[in-house]
Order: structure tokens, then sequence, then C-alpha cells
């Protein structure tokens, strides 16, 4: 972005069609922020901070627009979701596949940043971050900014304890985290496993938040959106991963949102797969940013690259598996021997292409879940011998945490589809996990510190199948080819 000169800023690369606008260079368009801004942590900030400042003066100023203004709080978080109806221009985008949970925040965020620095008066204004997956309790309560009840960034649907500082969210949410950024190698499966612990923290906040129709009321949404977003840089730098930048049906998907101008405009995930440089921010704890290029061909949407899964363990399920209050076992059978050789199989095959390129993924798979409506409760998953006894997402059977908070339940109105997550068992199966009778453990929780079951959930949930699978990882694009369109971009 050093190259970034006047006659670049000049040759502004907005177009305008019709109504809207179609941007094929952001960066462009913040040419006088020459270095990227800073998300920063939203913990190390007092209620002060001009950060903090700005977004109460920014929200208390588009509160005051009229509801259809495209700029005001009400039609951002409707962006989102909402029950009002008739719905307009944008209404209701939120997961409207899961493919693109993570590039759909993104350049929601994106735009919503961009408003908040409008509205602000600071035009470096930068959204900050709340980091709930860190190990230190006090990072994982509110940000203290958001607790003071008189304050435009405080929402009293919150859970009490929370909202008063008195708990944190669950260190479970942060290992379930851990887990993928350590162990997923494909793009959508990883981003998959971001999404279960990313509702695990919407239903634990509930009111607004629980809802996915009225969770961006709430100032606090875009700060866990930024730390899901923050996680997406964390889990691509850690090396031998990649976007789906061969997949054109994932890079030329087009989403609508509105500038600061609240103008309409669109967007792609090739217009977002570099932070820093065609969006204009970096966090304040991530590793280096990986820069992606999409390839230069013309924006044609083409059809939907599968996932290629290997089914190695299917459970056996007769009747959906139904979870109310309590734990519930379910056995997954037998390791028969030709279980146990297709798991051999899968571990040579990723040995092979470790040579070359990545491991692939072997993770737990639930399909098929699905709800009347949020339940109240998350739930952790936990894959080990028959007979387990302790729950704890420090024993080495745990594998992860998910909240029902979007898809899967039936009383949403908008794009239904039952809910699907995916949990990494790569390291519990090298230690050994090689016993006979294997079984998979859900445990409901409220998704708050000392506080394991929430025994409240008027709704049960089901689950129609539960399988071990291998999956392949994302190919990691030519770096050659890679450079020609990164000197290609760079060069105008
Ligand atoms: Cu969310």
């Amino acid at each position: 972005m050093a190259q970034l000169n006047r006659r670049r800023f000049m040759q502004s690369t907005a177009a305008t069609v019709g109504a809207a606008t179609y941007f094929t260079d952001v960066s462009a368009l913040y040419g006088y922020a020459i270095n990227p801004t800073m998300r920063r942590n939203a913990s190390n900030m007092a209620t002060n901070d001009p950060v903090m400042i700005g977004y109460r003066r920014a929200v208390a100023a588009m509160k005051n627009l009229p509801d259809s203004n495209p700029c005001s709080w009400f039609y951002q978080s409707a962006i989102h979701g909402t029950n009002v109806m008739p719905a307009q221009t944008a209404w209701n985008s939120c997961h409207m596949d899961a493919r693109f949970f993570w590039a759909w925040h993104r350049m929601y965020l994106y735009w919503f940043e961009r408003i908040i620095r409008k509205y602000s008066g600071m035009f470096d204004w930068a959204l900050p971050y709340w980091n709930w997956t860190s190990t230190n309790a006090a990072q994982r309560a509110i940000p203290a900014p958001f607790r003071v009840t008189n304050s435009t960034l405080y929402d009293a649907s919150r859970n009490a304890s929370l909202n008063t500082g008195a708990t944190s969210l669950s260190t479970s949410l942060g290992t379930s985290v851990a887990n993928f950024i350590n162990n997923q190698n494909n793009y959508f499966s990883a981003q998959g496993s971001a999404n279960g612990p990313h509702g695990g923290v919407h239903v634990a906040i509930g009111g607004n938040m629980g809802s996915v129709n009225s969770a961006a009321k709430d100032p606090l949404f875009w700060l866990h959106h930024s730390e899901v977003d923050r996680q997406w840089n964390v889990w691509l730098g850690q090396g031998g991963r990649s976007n789906p930048v061969s997949d054109a049906s994932w890079r030329n998907e087009s989403f609508t949102f509105f500038d600061e101008c609240c103008e309409e405009v669109t967007m792609t995930p090739c217009q977002i797969l570099r932070a820093a440089r065609q969006l204009g921010y970096e966090y304040e704890d991530e590793p280096t940013q990986v820069n992606q290029y999409c390839p230069l061909t013309p924006i044609i949407v083409g059809p939907l690259i599968p996932i290629k899964w290997y089914p190695i363990l299917k459970g056996r399920l007769r009747d959906p598996y139904l979870i109310r209050n309590d734990i519930v076992r379910h056995n997954l059978g037998n390791l028969e021997p030709e279980n146990l050789k297709m798991i051999e199989g899968f571990r040579d095959k990723a040995k092979e292409k470790r040579r070359g390129e990545t491991d692939d993924d072997l993770v737990l798979r639930l399909q098929g879940i699905e709800a009347e409506t949020q339940t109240g409760a998350a739930y952790e998953v936990y894959l080990g011998p028959k007979g387990m006894e302790s729950f704890n997402s420090d024993s080495r059977y745990f594998v992860g945490v998910f909240g029902m908070f979007s898809a899967g339940l039936k009383s949403r109105q908008h794009h239904y589809r039952p809910a699907e997550y995916v949990f990494s068992i790569n390291e519990r199966l090298a230690k050994g996990l090689r016993r006979d009778e294997y079984e998979v453990v859900i445990v409901p929780i409220s998704g708050l510190d000392d506080e394991k079951i929430r025994p409240k959930s008027e709704y049960p949930l089901s689950i129609q199948s539960i399988s071990v699978e291998g999956i392949e990882a994302t190919p990691v694009p030519n770096k050659d080819e890679q450079e020609k369109l990164r000197s290609q971009a760079e060069s105008e």
C-alpha cells in the first residue's frame, strides 16, 4: 500500500451502474489513509478511549436517523436479520449460505465501520474486537464500556450476570476455536468449526444477541464478529492454508451493502482477501496477514465445487438423536477392523500429501441439526471411549462447542436449512484413541464460566447423523501464479 499515490487515488475505480455502485478496488477509496487502521482489543480500552467515544457518538447519530435510511442503526441491523415486513433491500442477508459465513460478515463489518467513521467524525476509527477466546477470564467478560448502564453501548436484554461483569464466557468456547485453528486445513470445515462456538457466544449473551433477527441491534455484536473475523486471519496465518480462491462459485458471489453515503454497493469475496491492502485494517493481535489473489478471470459464478468427504465411521441413527436438558450419549459403535483400516489409509494419504502440500482433516461431523426455536443452551461435544465420565474442555476428548443461532431453527422465516457442524479430531486420534467402542457425548451448557448445565431449555434439539469423516485440505494456489497476480494488482 506504500505505493499508493495521488494519481492512483484520483483514478476512482467506482463505477455507477443503475442505482448500485460496484467497486473494483476498494483500496483506491481510502487513499487518505496510507497505513491500515488498527482494530484493537476492546479489553484494553477504557470507557473514555477515543474509539469508544466515537462509537457512542456514531450509535447515537445512527439511532436518530429514520429506520428507512440505510445508514440508520435499525436498517444496519436489519441487514443481518429482522422480523419487520416487508423486507427492504439487503435485509435478512446473514448466513444465507454457510459457505459465506466468514466472507459475508467481513464485508458487513467493513461497510459498517465506514458508516461509523462518518457519524463519529473520526476518519481513522477502527472497530475493536472482543477476544472471548482468551484464557484470561477478565478478557472473556463483556468489555467494560459496554457494561455502563446509561451508555448507548449498553443493551439491557443481555444475560444479567454477564452484563454486570459478575461472570465471563466459558473457556470451552475458546478451546473450541483453538482446536480448529490448530487442526483444520479445509477452508469450509474450518469455517463450519468457527461458526459453532460463535453461535455459543450469541446464545450465552442472550437477549437481542440470542436471535438472528435482533443480534446486530446490540453494539456488542460488532465486536463479537470482529473477533470472528480475526480468527479467520489467525487460522489462515498458520501456514499451509488457503481461502477457496480456485472455487469460482465462492470467489465471485456478490453481496449487497450500503456505504457511508447510504448508497447501495456490492462486493465479492475477491475484494476482501487482503484485509490490510484492500480494506485498510489489521488486528492488534494476529499473525502476518496472508495476501491471496483471485485469478483474473471474468466474473462468472462457476459450479459449486463440492467438498470431498471420506466417510469413515457413520453413526447408526435409527431415530433422530434428541437432546433436551441432560447429557446425552450416543454410541458410535465398534471400530471394526475395516474402520481402522480406513483411518490408517486416510493417515497414510495425509502423510503422502504432507510432502508437497498440507494434511487432510479428520473430523466429527454432526448433520441435520434442528430445533423449533433457539434452545437457550449451547452444547459441548466429546468424542471418546465408551463410558467417559468427566466432561471438561481440558479433556482430550473434548472436540468443540456449538450454539444454535441461525441455521436449524425452524422458527426462522428466512432461508431455512438444518444446521451442520464439524469438529477436528486429528490430535485425538493421534493420541491413541483406539479403543473398540466410541461414543459421542453432548453436554448442554450455558456458555458462562462456572455454570455447566442449564436445565431450562424448553426446546429439544435433534441430530440426524453423527459421523467421523476425512476431508481434503483446500488446495494452496500455485506460488508463481500468486506472485504474478500480486505484481499485477499492485502495479495497476
Ligand atoms: Cu453472529
